[in-house]
């Protein structure tokens, strides 16, 4: 069967051997006729995969309906057989000789079963190790055109995506809501080939040069000794290394800000970090970097929150982003770039744009949409999907090329080593979810989980034997071209520009930026970090980088720790303070925000009902929560009672309705939840104690509290004054939701938090 791209190929060999003339159609030769692209890249082997990688569109990881296809169910057929198809009867059983006797060697189904499940796990990721993902779409806006020719940024191009989301220090089996800097890596599966953006939640990063990332990780790491704390940095290695290594300064305050504690991973900017060089059509180049801006606002927990979920539901942020896809609240996120002209200094407005420890304010480079971010699908396989991705910095299409950042050099190395160990050989990009989406047509052969049944004996070229040599693409015809840069003459040495020293007024900036109520967190997180280390001199050492950053910061966390103010040893430069770096002062819409809707579960059932379809009806989530679970008015119209008071706390929601539980002094509890331990409660008439802790813990996280019918008595039982900021009584559930609605659209009531500074 003659292959698809026999006819051009025949050409170039019939040229390489000289029995048809001259050498001059081979494309890739200055001067070359440059064939269709697609002609000489022919798939070749079991590449490329299957139409979409997404999860087919009938399976539901929780149990919807389905309606699967049996294909894509994990029993594909009426018998269960051995991995050679061998069809088994009996699995739960070992063969033995006699039903009281030993257990023969030669069973091999128990051997295959046993020795499959053995080599079940893989090593985890040596960082970002925990992590959720979801796969979704990409539109181009086309306003990128100007400056990247890259396909996929084309108006209304639609690209296939997965993202995964990760914390850094932790484990695989770590909490969700510790404080760390948070993974954002992005798969864009292009028709030119894969481009991976691997981001972060934060701009910046904790050092210059690649050569120190093992430093920064070993420090961040449980200790050596006795492997704690996981997944944290309040230990005396991280702030021994932070301290001494000041370059760190800035990354470690956007950590020890809110964004080191995100509400949701929907709700979380992203950063490429690096700046990279965009190419044009014409061959013109723009540095840039890159942004993702949730449409659901940025968002955060506040630090007991945060502790409390580590506890109750350390799988938070996975379960947030898969219930939210899965019931069609689809996150978005807009791509941005800022813009700098590609000038040979590398520099814009004095800021150094190869430091990856450096911003540039959005006040003076803005930051312009140019794509939207749809994640419409959770993952099928776990292990398959969100663990075996692999991304790498180094993926690019044609119109992204990378800068001389130090930091970004390194990495292009590591991405691609550690898969080896990780997933085990050289031939990752084979599994499904790493495959690209354009056609293959590489040289590259054998190798561990070799997938592919490479034909034909020339992988080599030039080639005469195999149908001739693959063309060489030019840049008419995709080829990637890295931008042809000056490399400035220069002599080999081991250091950093002068423009890399300066590390506070970065920070300074940060911190000059934050409302009272942020800066406030940050002191509190900086207190609570250094608070936890046991030696003396590291805490010491700590204040005295605050000092250099600000000295009402220094003074602050100083206080809780109760030592003394050193002096700064640097000039405190002025900062021109960038509102964009606050957290606070915007209006976001309240989609997929989750309200608990507290009931006692034999009252108010008129109330409850319309709320609920109220609260759906604003785009929001309800959650019904009651004494015991299962439904309400069972034999009337059932309302489904998704939490109980047992299985409910106070950080799951966003805002708490109190639609209708009785106060101290009626009965406070239904004839369905008379537990033998609560007599003594019910007897005083008090309110259930997990309804007042939802509620005082509610307000004192700067929730908003709605109520009515009685809510004024348990309020005061909880210890929550009625006519405090965001705390609203009123007589119907739809004003008072009306009222909560537009509280959330600040995501919490600041006036709360009362400042201290
Ligand atoms: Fe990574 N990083 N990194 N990193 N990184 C990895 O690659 C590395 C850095 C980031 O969901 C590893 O596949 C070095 C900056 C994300 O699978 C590893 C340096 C940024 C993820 C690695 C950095 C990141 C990783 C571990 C210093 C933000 C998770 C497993 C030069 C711009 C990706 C793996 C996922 C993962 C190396 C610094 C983001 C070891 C050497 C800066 C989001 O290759």
């Amino acid at each position: 069967k003659s292959h698809p791209m026999k006819a051009a190929a025949d050409k170039v060999t019939g040229a390489l051997r000289g029995d048809t003339g001259p050498a001059e159609g081979i494309p890739g030769k200055p001067g070359a006729e440059t064939p269709p692209v697609d002609e000489p890249t022919a798939p070749r082997g079991p590449l490329p995969p299957t139409p979409d990688q997404g999860s087919p569109a009938t399976v539901s990881p929780t149990g919807q309906p389905t309606g699967a296809d049996p294909s894509d169910l994990g029993q594909a057929g009426p018998y269960l057989t051995t991995a050679q198809g061998a069809r088994l009867y009996e699995t739960d059983k070992s063969l033995k000789a006699g039903a009281r006797g030993p257990v023969l060697l030669q069973d091999h189904h128990l051997r295959e079963k046993i020795t499959h499940f053995d080599h079940e796990r893989i090593p985890e990721r040596v960082v970002h190790a925990r992590g959720a993902a979801a796969h979704g779409v990409f539109q181009g806006y086309g306003t990128a055109a100007q400056v990247s020719k890259a396909a996929f940024l084309a108006k209304d191009v639609e690209t296939p995506v997965f993202v995964r989301f990760s914390t850094v220090l932790g484990s695989r089996g770590s909490s969700d809501t510790v404080r760390d800097t948070r993974g954002f890596a992005t798969k864009f599966y292009t028709a030119q080939g894969t481009f991976d953006l691997v981001g972060n939640n934060i701009p910046v990063f904790f050092i210059q040069d690649s050569i120190k990332f093992p430093d920064i990780i070993h420090a961040g790491k449980p200790h050596p000794d006795r492997e704690i704390p996981q997944a944290q940095s309040a230990h005396d290695t991280f702030w021994d290394f932070v301290s001494l290594h000041t370059e760190a300064t800035h990354h470690t305050m956007w950590n020890m800000s809110d964004r080191g504690i995100p509400r949701s991973y929907r709700m979380m900017e992203g950063f490429g970090v690096h700046t990279f060089r965009l190419v044009n059509a014409e061959g013109q180049t723009t540095l840039v970097k890159f942004h993702w801006k949730p449409k659901l606002g940025v968002h955060s927990l506040v630090w007991e929150e945060a502790q409390i979920i580590n506890g109750m539901d350390p799988d938070f942020h996975r379960r947030d982003l898969a219930d939210a896809i899965e019931a069609g609240a689809f996150p978005q996120w807009e791509l941005g770039i800022q813009t700098f002209p590609d000038n040979p200094e590398q520099m814009y407005e004095g800021i150094d744009l190869l430091d990856p420890t450096n911003i540039v304010p959005e006040e003076i480079a803005p930051v312009q949409p140019i794509g939207l971010l749809t994640l419409n699908a959770n993952p099928t396989n776990y292990f398959a999907e969100t663990e075996q991705v692999a991304f790498h910095p180094g993926h690019l299409v044609p119109g992204i090329d990378i800068t001389d950042d130090p930091l970004l050099a390194g990495r292009l190395f590591s991405y691609l080593d550690t898969q080896i160990t990780r997933l085990a050989g050289p031939n990752f990009a084979q599994i499904p979810i790493n495959r690209t989406h354009a056609p293959v047509n590489d040289m590259l052969r054998d190798g561990f989980h070799q997938d592919a049944v490479h034909a034909g004996v020339a992988p080599y070229r030039p080639n005469s034997l195999d149908g001739g040599c693959p063309f060489l693409a030019g840049a008419d015809t995709g080829a990637y071209i890295e931008v042809p840069v000056e490399v400035p003459a220069a002599r080999k040495v081991r250091e950093a520009p002068a423009t890399f020293s300066d590390h506070f007024s970065q920070p300074r900036l940060f911190w000059k930026s934050l409302t009272d109520v942020e800066r406030e967190h940050l002191i509190g997180a900086y207190t609570f970090e250094l608070g936890k280390c046991y030696e003396q001199a590291i805490k010491e050492r700590q204040l005295k980088v605050l000092a250099n950053i600000d000295p009402q910061l220094c003074e602050q966390v100083a206080t809780g720790l109760g030592l003394p103010v050193p002096e700064p040893t640097v000039e405190l430069t002025p900062v021109t303070p960038s509102p964009a770096l606050s957290q606070l002062g915007q209006v976001w819409p309240p989609d997929g925000r989750i309200i608990g809707i507290v009931t006692d579960g034999a009252g108010d059932l008129a109330g409850v009902r319309s709320v609920r379809q109220a609260v759906l009806d604003a785009g929001m989530v309800p959650l019904v929560i009651a004494p015991a679970g299962g439904k309400l008015d069972p034999s009337g119209d059932p309302i489904t009672i998704q939490r109980s008071f047992a299985t409910a706390r106070s950080t799951e929601f966003d805002a708490i309705l109190l639609a209708g539980v009785p106060g101290p002094g009626a009965d406070a509890y239904g004839a369905r939840d008379a537990k033998a331990g609560d007599e003594a409660a019910r007897a005083a008439g008090a309110t259930d104690p997990r309804v007042l802790l939802m509620l005082s813990e509610a307000y004192r996280h700067g929730k908003a509290i709605g109520g009515w019918a009685g809510a004024d008595a348990v309020l005061a039982a909880a210890g929550v004054p009625a006519d405090a900021p965001g705390v609203i009584v009123g007589d119907g559930g739809d004003a008072t939701l009306g009222q909560i609605t537009e509280l959330l659209g600040n995501h919490r009531v600041w006036e709360r938090f009362a400042p201290a500074l």
